[in-house]
């Protein structure tokens, strides 16, 4: 017998569904442990995020060049005491720690930063995983793949089989946006054979790049980040390769291609990876990517506030686009609950709410019950308006869309 929701129950049924429910976290920068030292945790990882050392240079009295010369725990140690203990940490990146080390069970009230480095080391890094993909309640992570890595290059070519939750997204921005100093030179050296002037052959070797990288990673998508002024077309080295080499290997090997599209990197280059910034994108570039290649599939996040509402509009209007997650700047809680609104409001349930761009493994506790809390919020108002309007909904079906929205869509657009 299917349990009928009604007002009363409402709440509970939601939050109890999107609570249990197990996501996929479709885009993160974390590795598994067959990585090495790629694979970032505890609690001086947390500390010296770089969403919290471009906050503590606008309360800190210190130099860059000073904060740089300090170690890791150094760092953590002078961010702690400014972001934590001279201030309130009420900023999303710090109240993340914050969350994240109380549900680990760390003791809050003694805000004693070597108590908690000790709680870490005593970890064994495999039980760890374990113990944060259940807190968080994930069950699997897409990582940032990056070929030219030279730690993670030789892992790949050894044939890597690392902890399957662990999967591969196939990042090639060095190519695309970086391609005559960087992106060509990586390629020789691996004996792609390609010129400045991408010549026939040249893309032809891009192709063979991508194809035997893909048979290698078995990526779930091949992903790029773009500046604001990105177009499409574009009579540009990155324009072409789009078109001649991404394009028809994403389509062939059925691996959506991934626009991440609205950083403006390096705006303070003194805040080192904390530097990058942002600005709105004419999106008519992804409605010609999209109506020119109605077989491809595209995934988008943007980093802008004011393309959210043209995105969903675009995704309207182009099945082969799906959208995600709520990206950097935009991963805060009153941004999250106005385009997720948005985003249900203009496309139902055929979007991947979330992802967590986890860098550091511990982030994944705090990320997702964060967005949790807010999904729920907005979820129950959703049901609560069709309940108004004399729908009659189970608790299965509320499981059932739940299930889609923090994972499903993705499996099943990679599938379909
Ligand atoms: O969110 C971040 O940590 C950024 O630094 C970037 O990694 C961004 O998410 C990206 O994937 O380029
Ligand atoms: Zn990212």
């Amino acid at each position: 017998m299917q349990k009928v929701i009604n007002s009363q129950i409402l709440k509970e049924t939601v939050i109890e569904a999107v609570e249990s429910q197990q996501v996929i976290d479709i885009h993160t920068h974390l590795f598994s442990p067959d990585f090495g030292g790629l694979l970032l945790w505890g609690v001086d990882e947390l500390i010296t995020y770089h969403y919290l050392i471009a906050e503590v240079f606008r309360s800190a009295d210190i130099s860059y060049e000073k904060f740089w010369a300090m170690t890791k725990t150094k760092q953590a140690d002078l961010i702690w005491q400014t972001l934590f203990i001279n201030n309130s940490p009420i900023s999303e990146s710090c109240r993340g720690v914050v969350t994240t080390l109380k549900e680990l069970g760390l003791d809050l009230a003694s805000r004693d930063l070597q108590d908690y480095r000790e709680y870490f080391a005593h970890q064994k890094i495999e039980d760890f995983i374990d113990i944060v993909f259940d807190v968080a309640k994930v069950k699997s992570v897409v990582m940032t793949n990056d070929p030219f890595d030279s730690i993670e290059q030789p892992i790949w070519l050894a044939g890597r089989k690392g902890d399957p939750r662990f999967q591969a997204a196939l990042r090639i921005d060095s190519i695309l946006n970086d391609y005559v100093d960087v992106g060509r030179d990586k390629l020789s050296g691996l004996g792609y054979e390609t010129d400045l002037d991408l010549s026939e052959k040249s893309l032809g070797e891009i192709r063979r790049f991508l194809s035997d990288w893909i048979n290698r990673m078995k990526p779930n998508y091949m992903a790029v980040s773009l500046p604001p002024e990105f177009q499409y077309p574009e009579d540009s080295r990155r324009g072409k390769v789009i078109k001649e080499c991404i394009l028809p290997i994403s389509l062939e090997y059925n691996v959506p291609f991934a626009l991440m599209i609205g950083v403006t990197r390096a705006v303070n280059p003194q805040l080192r990876m904390a530097g990058d910034g942002m600005a709105k994108t004419d999106l008519a570039c992804l409605e010609n990517l999209l109506r020119d290649n109605p077989s491809n599939k595209f995934l988008t996040t943007l980093l802008s506030r004011e393309n959210q509402h043209e995105l969903c509009v675009i995704a309207r209007k182009f099945p082969n686009l799906m959208i995600f997650g709520c990206w950097w700047f935009m991963n805060n809680p009153s941004i999250i609950d106005e385009i997720t609104r948005e985003r249900l409001e203009l496309l139902g349930l055929s979007i991947i709410l979330q992802h967590s761009d986890a860098r550091i493994l511990d982030q994944l506790i705090y990320k997702w019950k964060h967005s949790r809390q807010i999904i729920s919020k907005v979820l129950i108002d959703k049901y609560q308006d069709l309940l108004d309007s004399g729908w009659i909904t189970t608790q299965d079906e509320i499981g059932r869309d739940v299930a889609a929205l923090l994972g499903g869509n993705f499996e099943g657009f990679l599938q379909s």
